[in-house]
C-alpha cells in the first residue's frame, strides 16, 4: 500500500477553499449462503468492529494480481447517459457529495484525479463464488467527506450508481430495472482503505469495471462495491432507496452488513 500526493492539486474543490486538503486465477471460493441469519451478519460486523473500527483487509503484493478480473454484474450500462459519457472519455463525469453535509460538492474527474491517491491490492470476493486480487487506486472517501463536512445527524453513505439492473433489455425489462445502489456506516466510510477507485492494475477503470469511478470497500463482499458511481449521499435513514434495505441486493435478501 502507499500514500501518493498527486502534483497539481489547484484547490478549488470548495468555492475556492483549499478544503479538501485541510481536512480469480487464485479462485477463492467465498460461498455465502444467500440467508445468512441476521444474528450472523451482526455478529461479523460487532467482531470486526471489536478487532478495530480501523483493522485493514489483507493486502497483497504486485506478484499475486490475477491476470484476469472478471468483471460481474452490470459491465456495460446500457443507459444512454452514461454511454455519453463513456464516449467522451468522461470528460464531464461528476460525482455530487449531498444530503447531509455543510458543503454539497461536485467534483469533476479531474479533480477526483488531482486528490491524493490511495493504492491497495486487495482481494474482491463475490457471493457467487468468485474472488479476484486486483491493484486498485484512487482518493479516500474520507477526503470528500472531509471537504463537504459530515453533518452529526449523518448515519449512512448512498452511493447511487449510473446504472440500471435486473431484467433484461430484449425482455422489453427494461421497466424491472432499478438504479444500483448500495451504501455503507460511517465506520467503513472511514476506514482508511475505503477509496473511490479510478484505476485497476495501474490503467484507468474500464467500463467492465465501473468506470469512471467506483467503491472500493475491502473489509465487505463483492456487490457493496458500487460501480459507476455518481452520487454520495449522506442520510440518517435508508429507507427513502429501493425496498429500504439499503443496496440493490440487499433489498433482495443479501446481508446489508457484508463483512469478510
Ligand atoms: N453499479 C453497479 N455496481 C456493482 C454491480 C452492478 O451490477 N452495478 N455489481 C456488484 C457485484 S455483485 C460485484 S461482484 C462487483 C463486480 O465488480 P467487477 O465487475 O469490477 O468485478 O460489482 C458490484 N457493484
Ligand atoms: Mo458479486
Amino acid at each position: 500500500m502507499s500514500i501518493m500526493t498527486r502534483r497539481g492539486f489547484g484547490g478549488g474543490l470548495v468555492a475556492g477553499s483549499g478544503l479538501l486538503l485541510a481536512g480469480c486465477d487464485a479462485l477463492v471460493s467465498a460461498p455465502r449462503a444467500r440467508a445468512l441469519v441476521q444474528g450472523a451478519e451482526q455478529a461479523t460486523q460487532r467482531w470486526q468492529r471489536l478487532v478495530g473500527r480501523d483493522a485493514l483487509a489483507r493486502e497483497f503484493s504486485a506478484a499475486d494480481i490475477s491476470p484476469v478480473f472478471k468483471a460481474n454484474g452490470t459491465i456495460a450500462p446500457v443507459e444512454p447517459g452514461y454511454q455519453a459519457h463513456a464516449a467522451a472519455n468522461f470528460v464531464d463525469w461528476r460525482v455530487r457529495v449531498s444530503g447531509l453535509v455543510e458543503r454539497p460538492l461536485s467534483l469533476s474527474l479531474a479533480q477526483l484525479q488531482a486528490l491524493p491517491a490511495r493504492s491497495q491490492i486487495t482481494r474482491h470476493d463475490c457471493v457467487e463464488g468468485w474472488s479476484a486480487i486486483g491493484g486498485w487506486a484512487g482518493p479516500p472517501l474520507a477526503l470528500l467527506l472531509n471537504a463537504a463536512g459530515v453533518k452529526a445527524s449523518a448515519r449512512y453513505v448512498v452511493f447511487l450508481c449510473a446504472d440500471n439492473y435486473g431484467g433484461k433489455a430484449d425482455e422489453g425489462g427494461l421497466k424491472s430495472r432499478t438504479r444500483y445502489y448500495e451504501s455503507i456506516d460511517l465506520v467503513d466510510a472511514w476506514h482508511p482503505q475505503t477509496i473511490l477507485a479510478l484505476r485497476l492494475n495501474n490503467a484507468a477503470l474500464d467500463v467492465a469495471h465501473g468506470a469512471p469511478v467506483r467503491l472500493r470497500v475491502e473489509r465487505q463482499l463483492g456487490y457493496k462495491h458500487a460501480k459507476y458511481v455518481e452520487e454520495i449521499m449522506l442520510v440518517d435513514d435508508l429507507a427513502s432507496f429501493g425496498s429500504g434495505r439499503g443496496g440493490y441486493w440487499p433489498d433482495r435478501g443479501y446481508e446489508w452488513y457484508a463483512g469478510i
